[in-house]
């Protein structure tokens, strides 16, 4: 699809800038939740230690979707022009296909369903975001007007509401019986994640608006900032919930206490 394509500097300097952004922001998602780690016992840590994999996992693919991207033009004449290496656009599916059922996980590992419950979730919500992810990639590589983008985004699409569904019905029965804190924690979360998921097939839709160089810089700008928010972000919001549910555990510890003194 690259190729033949030209991008003024202004156009690949965004995307360039966009993916230092992508390797930056995964870093210090990476580091910052290692140095979070202390703050929690161990019984709370399983969603924290979900998402620093994470965030290992997606600095690892922006630096080799930077790499390629560097690859794939070069400047001739004021302009960049393809190089004739292709830009690997399967780093980000590769990188979807594991860090999305990790991040999946961290959510139901902090709305603690138990364990039988959470095994059940965990595997159905794999086999359908794989699937999810998948049936987007061949839609992702077609031509942007071709029939079969649009077919392999409805069948991804199957999947993607099937997810949030299950998803969003579970965060609001766990909701009813927390406390305030953790009640309006995991409302900021459910939002969190239909607007950070609700982006990527936003990103996938968008390109088809624009021409030329645009669509290119348009898809990656799009699925960066989706990243951004469905990874770092979503995960410091899952150790608030884990940390709120630690405070209130050793709040209710305390007050049985002195119940028990008086
Ligand atoms: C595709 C193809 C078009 C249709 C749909 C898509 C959805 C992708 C999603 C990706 C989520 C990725 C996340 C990554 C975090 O690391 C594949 C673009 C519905 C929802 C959360």
């Amino acid at each position: 699809m690259e190729l033949g394509v030209i991008l003024s500097q202004n156009q690949f300097n965004i995307v360039y800038n966009v993916l230092s952004f992508g390797i930056a922001a995964m870093l210090a998602g990476f580091i910052g939740f290692i140095l979070l780690r202390d703050q929690l016992k161990a019984k709370h840590r399983a969603a924290l230690t979900l998402g620093t994999l994470v965030m290992a996992i997606a600095d690892y693919h922006y630096f080799r979707i930077f790499e390629s991207w560097v690859s794939a033009y070069h400047i001739k004449g004021g302009h960049y022009v393809a190089t004739g290496i292709p830009f690997n656009e399967a780093y980000r599916y590769v990188d979807w296909l594991l860090t999305v059922p990790l991040l999946l996980a961290e959510l139901i590992a902090v709305l603690e369903l138990g364990k039988e419950r959470s095994k059940g979730l965990i595997g159905k919500l794999i086999v359908a975001s794989s699937l999810m992810i998948a049936t987007g990639y061949p839609g992702q590589i077609a031509g942007l007007h071709s029939t079969s983008r649009t077919v392999w985004a409805a069948i991804s699409s199957v999947f993607f509401f099937y997810i949030l569904y299950v998803l969003v019905v579970e965060i609001n029965k766990v909701m009813k019986s927390e406390t305030e804190e953790v009640k309006k924690l995991m409302f900021t979360t459910r939002a969190l994640l239909i607007m950070s998921w609700g982006f990527y097939p936003i990103a996938y839709i968008l390109p088809s608006l624009f021409s030329g160089a645009t669509v290119i810089v348009v898809t990656q700008v799009g699925y960066t900032v989706a990243d951004v928010i469905a990874k770092p972000l979503w995960t410091y919001f899952i150790f608030k919930i884990s940390k709120a549910k630690q405070d209130d555990e050793e709040l209710s510890v305390v007050s049985e206490k002195t119940l028990k003194v008086a």
